[in-house]
């Protein structure tokens, strides 16, 4: 049998943000995309799930509380489908023309979130990765917050909760400790960055980390 599979690798332009609900992503985003325009690099900012028409129809079935219940292995896959578009769509040719992809969210999300907050085997998550995906950020920052502060923070926004935020705190107490293992188990890739202080002092020293990362 041939083994088709891709490899996964890292692609130094390629830049994701991490983290759990309320941890400061968007703001963050908004800063570092400043940042890179400032250093005149040409920078494309997209989202996971989304950043593609289809992919962005997918986000809206997976977040709509309105939608019936979706199984785990479903919610798995609706995310990866969006991801293959995305990455064949948008992030590829963003990464084959010279410019770097800053992404608010990625697989890191997948094995936290349908990983150790649903309980889906890792093994799987990665299977999918490694068959459809074959790429992974050069760095990505990993907000890390308390649970209980990151969810207030969310709750203090006018939108309503979508299907995910819904979920106990138990949730996402694993999914916090899965991003912060694969950050542990990968650190020339990750950056963790306290995410409780100011949202200035957050996006000052996201910024300071790419910075860093780059110039090493
Ligand atoms: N998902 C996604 C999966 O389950 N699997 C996957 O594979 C993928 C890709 C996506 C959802 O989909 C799930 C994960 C998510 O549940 P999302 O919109 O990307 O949804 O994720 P959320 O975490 O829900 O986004 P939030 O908007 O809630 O969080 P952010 O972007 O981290 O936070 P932000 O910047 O909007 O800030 C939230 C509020 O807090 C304030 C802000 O002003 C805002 O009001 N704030 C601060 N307040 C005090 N101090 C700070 N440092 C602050 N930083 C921000």
């Amino acid at each position: 049998m041939i083994d088709d599979r891709i490899d996964i690798v890292r692609h130094p332009r390629f830049v994701t943000l991490e983290g759990g609900e309320g941890a400061g992503k968007t703001t963050v985003l908004n800063a570092l995309r400043e940042a890179f325009g400032a250093d005149g690099a040409d920078v494309v900012c997209t989202r996971e799930p989304g950043g593609t028409p289809l992919s962005e129809r997918i986000r809206e079935l997976v977040l709509d509380p309105g939608q019936a219940p979706a199984t785990d292995e479903t919610e798995l896959l609706l995310v990866f489908a969006a991801r293959v578009q995305h990455v064949q769509e948008r992030i590829r040719p963003a990464l084959a023309r010279g410019a770097w992809v800053l992404c608010d969210r990625f697989t890191d999300s997948s094995y936290a979130y349908q990983g150790g907050g649903r309980g889906l085997d890792p093994a799987r998550i990665e299977a999918l990765e490694r068959d459809f995906v074959g790429l992974r950020p050069g760095l990505t920052l990993l907000l890390d917050v308390d649970v209980a502060e990151g969810r207030a923070r969310a709750r203090g926004r006018d939108a309503a909760p979508d299907r995910i935020e819904r979920e106990r705190d138990e949730f996402f107490e694993r999914v916090r400790r899965t991003y912060l293992a694969r950050a542990a188990a990968e650190p020339a890739r990750f950056r963790v960055i306290d995410a409780a202080p100011s949202a200035e002092a957050v996006a000052a020293a996201a910024v300071a980390a790419w910075r860093a990362w780059k110039t090493a």
